[in-house]
């Protein structure tokens, strides 16, 4: 008999790369996909082209009783709880959403693999994340954050994917449930979100190279990130769910860059060197053959408070579940830039 997996945010970044990785397990794939959307509608047209083998379920994480339905209905051997509101910036903009549905919305699942008896056969993966830690000198390891790290959000994201992190941790001690977090460093991809600062690089650059677009405007380049690819990261996740016993595992690089290096590498993919000139939001990205502008800074991107440098330490992930990213940061790059130019000449 296959497996069956159910994957709430299916229409996500990580949710499409889990989706085909265990599709390709043979697995029967499940997947949560919010409103209302009927089958005529273009959103669901796309995840239904994109994941014809998927089955998919209309439920918001909000709705407990929708989720208990799903749980009854599936009983899913394995879930795995991607979705989210995960734009950092945005979650300054709407605290309490981003509480309800990123924090509570874990509560929501776990209480529904409960009500319909499966707290006992049903394995649960809970995606957190880097932000929890928050990247304060005080707290900063030297060779990276590890999974016993001390926390310190520093956004209602952050705080909100804190609250999810625990209530998955204090389930698998109050009701011996098979819970496993995955503390993921930044992983992208071509199948990021156009709102994260990666793929809004990538796809700037195609559109520059292609003459739709002649500028990128952007926040903090200083901030520096541990970027991976999904496509490595949603391995990891399986891998997680297939020990013996239930644990937490950082999924990262081992290596930090920041936001201007990223704009260099995409450049020089288009065959542009990028020069520096001014500073603070008068700084600015120069092609140093033509002193055109091709990057300013805008600080409607600036966040309230920042994560300045995220480097996590992926020894145990390593160790325990063999799990090794394979592609490098510059080959993070190329593949979006050239999957960007593929996509904007189309
Ligand atoms: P993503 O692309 O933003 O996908 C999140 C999904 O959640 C979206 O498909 C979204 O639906 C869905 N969703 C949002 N609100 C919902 C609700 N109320 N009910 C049901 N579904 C809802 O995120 P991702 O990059 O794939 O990340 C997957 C998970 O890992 C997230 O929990 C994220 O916070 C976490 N994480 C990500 C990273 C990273 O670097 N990517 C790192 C660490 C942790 P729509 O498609 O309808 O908007
Ligand atoms: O920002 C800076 C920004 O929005 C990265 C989510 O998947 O990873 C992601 O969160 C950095 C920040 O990702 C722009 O200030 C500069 O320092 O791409 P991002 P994130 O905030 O790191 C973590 C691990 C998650 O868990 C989240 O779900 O880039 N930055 N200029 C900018 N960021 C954006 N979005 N847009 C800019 O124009």
């Amino acid at each position: 008999m296959a497996k069956k997996a159910l994957i709430t945010g299916i229409a996500g970044q990580d949710g499409g790369h889990l989706a085909a990785l265990l599709h390709e397990k043979g697995y029967e794939v499940y997947g949560v996909i919010r409103g209302q959307l009927e089958a005529s509608h273009p959103r669901y047209q796309q995840v239904r082209t994109e994941m014809p083998y998927a089955n998919l379920i209309m439920a918001d994480l909000l709705d407990l009783s929708a989720l208990t339905r799903a749980m009854q209905e599936i009983k899913p051997d394995e879930v795995y709880n991607l979705a989210a509101i995960s734009h950092v910036g945005y979650s300054f903009r709407d605290p309490v959403l981003t509480a309800d549905v990123t924090g509570k919305g874990v509560l929501n699942v776990l209480e529904a693999i409960r009500l319909a008896g499966l707290e006992k056969t049903t394995r649960f993966y809970q995606a957190s994340t880097s932000e929890m830690f928050g990247g304060l000198e005080y707290n900063r390891p030297e060779t990276g954050y590890t999974e016993d790290a001390a926390f310190h959000p520093r956004s209602p994201y952050g705080v909100a994917k804190l609250y999810g992190h625990w209530i998955t941790k204090n389930y698998r001690e109050n009701y011996g449930m098979f819970n496993v977090t995955g503390i993921l460093f930044n992983h992208e991809g071509e199948r990021r979100g156009p709102e994260f600062v990666t793929r809004k690089i990538s796809q700037a650059v195609a559109r520059i190279k292609l003459g739709l677009q002649e500028s990128i405007e952007l926040g903090n380049l200083d901030a520096k990130r541990d970027w991976g690819y999904a496509g490595d990261y949603v391995e990891g996740m399986w891998r997680m769910l297939q020990q013996d016993e239930p644990d937490d595992y950082v999924l990262a690089t081992g290596e930090t860059h920041t936001i201007r290096e990223f704009c260099e590498l995409a450049f020089k993919e288009i065959g542009i060197t990028i020069s520096w000139s001014g500073s603070g939001v008068d700084e600015k990205g120069l092609n140093s053959e033509t002193n055109e502008v091709l990057i300013a800074i805008n600080p409607e991107f600036f966040r309230p408070s920042e994560v300045d440098l995220l480097l996590g330490d992926p020894t145990k992930a390593e160790t325990v579940l063999g799990w090794k990213r394979k592609v490098d940061f510059p080959g993070l790059v190329k593949l979006m830039v050239d999957h960007d130019l593929k996509a904007e000449s189309k």
